[in-house]
């Protein structure tokens, strides 16, 4: 783009101007999607790069004001993050530069991989709404899940009194890690939402067993209510499954399944 570099005329108020307009302008078309992403771990940037590839208007809410979850804190704070070898292509696709290392995986770097699967995302046109999060779920006339009620994250980090907007989507994913916000709150707020006894009580993960929680982690990304996925730690969470600590290949597999199931919903209700 070429600028001119006589032509500065600007003040405060250009700034202002600037920011507030754009941000509104973007954020209007961010409130009916396809699909909204709620956590912006690897699971769910995956997910949401891979929707938006395919031509799915996806927005991603993320509390903090930093895209990438759990990848940043590597592991115990080292920036390094394992992988297997399976789902290295995962990573590869978006330019992550991996190191082979023993039995089957490889090693990345954490501020790589989170910088570069953002950029990844934002490039395939996924929109990306930081320091917002969800509250709760919009649910239709049939108690079906159709979008999320948001709100921003420094509300509910200052106990304010503030009434939430909502958004639109055609389904929504729980990308939301080990606490499996979205579906605790379905399984507390939506009527009649205790399927098979699967939200009766939600019950966290099981205690580390790296490759048992690893393989189950793609069994349990799943629609496990009508119009809300769960990927990522989330679907282990619910399911009682192992945690698997600093290896991250379940993860965005799982990011890449909930991608499948949300691309079959949306063309099913479109
Ligand atoms: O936990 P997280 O990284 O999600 P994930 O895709 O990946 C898990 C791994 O990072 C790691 C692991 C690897 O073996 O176990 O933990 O399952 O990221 C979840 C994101 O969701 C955001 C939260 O800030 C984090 O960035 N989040 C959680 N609840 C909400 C939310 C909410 N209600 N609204 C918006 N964002």
């Amino acid at each position: 783009m070429g600028f001119a570099k006589d032509s500065f005329k600007w003040d405060e108020l250009t700034i202002t101007r600037g920011i507030v307009e754009t941000f509104m302008s973007d954020f209007l078309d961010s409130i009916d999607l396809d699909v909204a992403v709620v956590g912006a771990g690897p699971s769910g940037i995956t997910a949401a790069r891979i929707l938006a590839n395919e031509g799915h208007k996806v927005g991603i809410f993320e509390r903090n004001l930093q895209i990438g979850g759990g990848i940043w804190g590597g592991g115990m704070l080292f920036p390094r993050i394992a992988v297997e070898q399976e789902a290295a292509w995962l990573m590869e696709e978006v330019g992550i530069r991996l190191r082979e290392w023993e039995d089957g995986t490889v090693i990345a770097d954490a501020v790589e991989s989170a910088t570069k699967m953002t950029a990844a995302a934002i490039d395939a046109g996924a929109r990306i709404l930081v320091g917002i999060e969800a509250e709760d779920v919009v649910v239709d006339d049939d108690n079906r899940v159709c979008g999320v009620v948001i709100n921003w994250g420094a509300v509910s980090g200052a106990g304010l009194h503030v009434d939430p907007l909502a958004v639109h989507a055609k389904v929504v994913i729980d990308g939301t890690g080990h606490p499996c916000e979205l579906s605790r709150l379905v399984e507390t707020r939506v009527p009649g939402a205790c399927i098979d006894n699967l939200f009766e009580c939600i019950p966290g993960e099981a205690s580390m067993n790296a490759r048992a929680g690893e393989a189950a982690l793609i069994e349990n990304t799943r629609e496990v209510y009508p119009g809300l996925i769960v990927s990522g730690m989330a679907a282990n969470a619910i399911s009682k499954s192992y945690r698997m600590g600093a290896i991250f290949g379940g993860m965005l597999l799982s990011g890449q399944k909930a991608a499948q199931i949300a691309s079959e919903i949306v063309k099913s209700r479109s």
